[in-house]
């Protein structure tokens, strides 16, 4: 049912990430980098709601996806509409740290790099809770999705703070709930409607960046 003008809804659901998701990819499977960013501030306000231990993570993100907001929003702009043509963009006017850091600490290539190691992260532990029982826990979940993906770029002392936060995770069932989907099925089958899409985002994005070795960026 169609919410009259004015009542949008201010609860984090999934649903709305999923569509967000699902403009990511044009036609010729470019990535739209506005859709890339909305589809994170939605995973954000999701974080947030889980409470302020997750402050730290929920902050870097957001600092990120600033960055690449200020590039959509620049005068440059029009080179950042899609993920490809930003990096042909700032690749052919030198405008990344490719080896150490330099110059330009905030390029959009190494900003959404790190957002993109995010998206793994969440590609995995999704799929965790897809397939997970009622006595599965989000923690071990989330710490075992975390180790095959993002711990590897992490430092140990970023490590630690994270499987700390992890601990503080509500249950499998108060973490469904969350989500705002309904009953337990219909987020698992959500969530089997979500991944496909995220797991295309983020493989096209590896490609491109494997492509242009942009997968080590300082
Ligand atoms: C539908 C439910 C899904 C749950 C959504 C949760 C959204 C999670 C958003 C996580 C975004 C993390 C971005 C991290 C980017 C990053 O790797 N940054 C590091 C490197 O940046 P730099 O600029 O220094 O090169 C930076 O050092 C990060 C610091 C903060 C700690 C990052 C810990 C990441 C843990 C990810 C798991 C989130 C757990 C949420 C539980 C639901």
């Amino acid at each position: 049912m169609a919410d009259s003008e004015g009542s949008v809804e201010q609860k984090f659901s999934l649903q709305e990430v999923l569509d967000t998701f699902k403009l990511c990819l044009s036609e010729n499977k470019e990535v739209y980098l506005q859709h890339y960013v909305a589809g994170w501030r939605g995973l954000v306000k999701f974080l947030n709601s889980l409470g302020s231990v997750f402050g730290f993570i929920s902050k870097d993100a957001v600092n990120k996806i600033q960055v690449l907001v200020s590039h959509l929003n620049g005068e440059n702009g029009s080179q950042y509409v899609t993920v490809q043509s930003m990096v042909k963009y700032e690749l052919d006017n030198e405008l990344v740290d490719l080896t150490k850091r330099g110059g330009h600490p905030e390029s959009g290539c190494r900003t959404l790099l790190r957002l993109h190691r995010a998206l793994r992260w969440l590609e995995l532990f999704l799929e965790r809770l897809r397939t997970s029982t009622e006595d599965s826990k989000t923690s071990v979940m989330c710490a075992d999705a975390y180790n095959e993906s993002l711990a590897q770029h992490h430092p140990w002392v970023v490590r630690k703070a994270a499987g700390m936060a992890f601990c503080m995770l509500p249950g499998r069932q108060a973490f469904l709930e969350v989500m705002n989907v309904g009953p337990p099925e219909q987020v698992v089958a959500m969530l089997g409607e979500a991944l496909p899409l995220i797991s295309e985002v983020y493989q096209i994005t590896e490609e491109l960046y494997s492509q242009h070795n942009l997968l080590d960026l300082p």
